[in-house]
């Protein structure tokens, strides 16, 4: 794909990130509008207003408090007196709390492995698919792991998307030990130096003890097999579940060493506060974020970028070249959009391999485990 290509593919994407954050902004933007007129003062009930917004808008407590803490102290500093100044401190309190590592997307210059784990029907399967034809039209050497074996039509649906990217898919037998298959995946991966290999995992509820453990398991495999790869292990949430997306991520953060997270279905969710919450609270960065369904519908998630569309915010200063961010004409319907910035050639880091954890699925042994029909839904 050319850069010309690349960027207008990305302006496409940030409208539909603009106008799927539609129902988030106008709940949290004309509340805090509201609270910014109508108060007087600052005083505690000025405060009070506006947490309650935040936390309504799903940003969470955690982020709400470091939020409100940051902009008292600044209040007090400057000696703010109108509540409308308070407006941007509050909106850079928010950009604070989702910084992205510099480090964050190395693994695609490779050789990575990306584990993509999650509860059912979160986007797991759609984001790999969307992934591997990203990487793939950026000339990336891309493989396919189908390492949910529990139904036959996770594979048909997942071989649809490898055929659509057109990279390879490595499957075992319909209720095959799953990490059977990510372990031919991984020899292939390494016979063929692949750069990239994506592993579809089936989707599991987080409680479910064996099935996590099988998780563990198959993560385990990966730095035994391949210790020498950038290892990513993604969780995919479901950007319209909110808080309980937050349980989520912290039930697979007990099994695998999560290093970034997918958030789905941004388009037209009133719970895009979500993005700053799980960033917040689990210290764990969004690494992508979906808005639809197509296989250009996912993209690196850029902080900025989404303070702009979450808070219509417009930039003053003229962005630089390769950092263009256009503001739309009209709010809803914009002509431009806030265009990512290209982000700059990461160094490449060759990552030292997981150390063994010794947790209570250490000591579970590697023979498959028996599932129940319903165990994974
Ligand atoms: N609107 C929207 N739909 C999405 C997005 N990502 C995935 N979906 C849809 O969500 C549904 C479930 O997606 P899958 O990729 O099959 O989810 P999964 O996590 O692999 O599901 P299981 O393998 O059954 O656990 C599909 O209909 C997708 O098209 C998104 O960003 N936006
Ligand atoms: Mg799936």
């Amino acid at each position: 794909m050319t850069t010309e290509e690349e960027k207008k593919e990305k302006k496409g994407f940030f409208r539909r990130l603009w106008s799927g954050l539609s129902k988030t902004r106008s709940s949290i933007v004309s509340g805090l509008e509201s609270v910014f007129t109508s108060s007087s003062k600052i005083d505690e009930d000025f405060y009070e207003d506006l947490e309650e917004i935040l936390i309504m808008g799903d940003l969470g407590v955690s982020a709400t408090d470091e939020i409100l803490d940051k902009l008292r102290t600044e209040v007090k500093e400057k000696h703010i007196k109108e509540p409308a100044e308070c407006r941007d401190i509050l909106i850079q309190g928010i950009r604070d709390q989702m910084t992205v590592d510099e480090h964050a997307y190395d693994f695609e210059e490779g050789p990575s492995v990306v584990l993509v784990i999650g509860v059912n029907g979160v986007g797991k399967t759609t984001s790999i698919g969307k992934l591997a034809g990203t990487y793939q039209a950026r000339g990336k050497k891309v493989l396919i792991a189908a390492a949910d074996t529990f139904r036959a039509a996770a594979v048909d649906q997942l071989k649809v998307w490898a055929d659509r990217a057109g990279v390879d898919l490595i499957t075992g037998a319909e209720g095959a030990d799953p990490a059977s298959v990510v372990f031919d995946a991984l020899q292939a991966a390494k016979a063929r130096h692949t750069d990239i290999l994506l592993v579809d995992t089936a989707g599991r509820l987080h409680n479910k003890k064996n099935l996590m453990a099988e998780l563990a398991k198959i993560d385990r495999v990966i730095t035994r097999e391949y210790p020498d790869c950038i290892r990513e292990n993604l969780v995919v949430l479901d950007g319209t579940t909110g808080q309980n997306a937050l349980s989520q991520a912290r039930e697979f953060a007990g099994v695998t060493n999560l290093t970034g997270i997918i958030l789905t279905k941004m388009d037209g969710t009133a719970k895009g506060g979500i993005a700053v919450a799980v960033q917040s609270e689990l210290k764990i960065p969004v690494k992508f974020i979906g808005v639809g369904e197509q296989i250009d519908d996912l993209q690196r998630f850029e902080p900025d970028a989404f303070v702009d569309a979450l808070f219509d915010v417009r930039r003053e200063e003229e962005p630089e070249e390769e950092d263009l961010t256009e503001e739309p004409e009209e709010k809803e319907t914009p002509e431009e959009e806030p265009s990512e910035s290209t982000p700059e050639e990461p160094e490449k880091k060759a990552e030292d391999a997981e150390p063994e954890k010794k947790n209570w699925w250490d000591d579970i042994d590697d023979t498959p485990i028996f599932r129940e029909h319903g165990d994974y839904y």
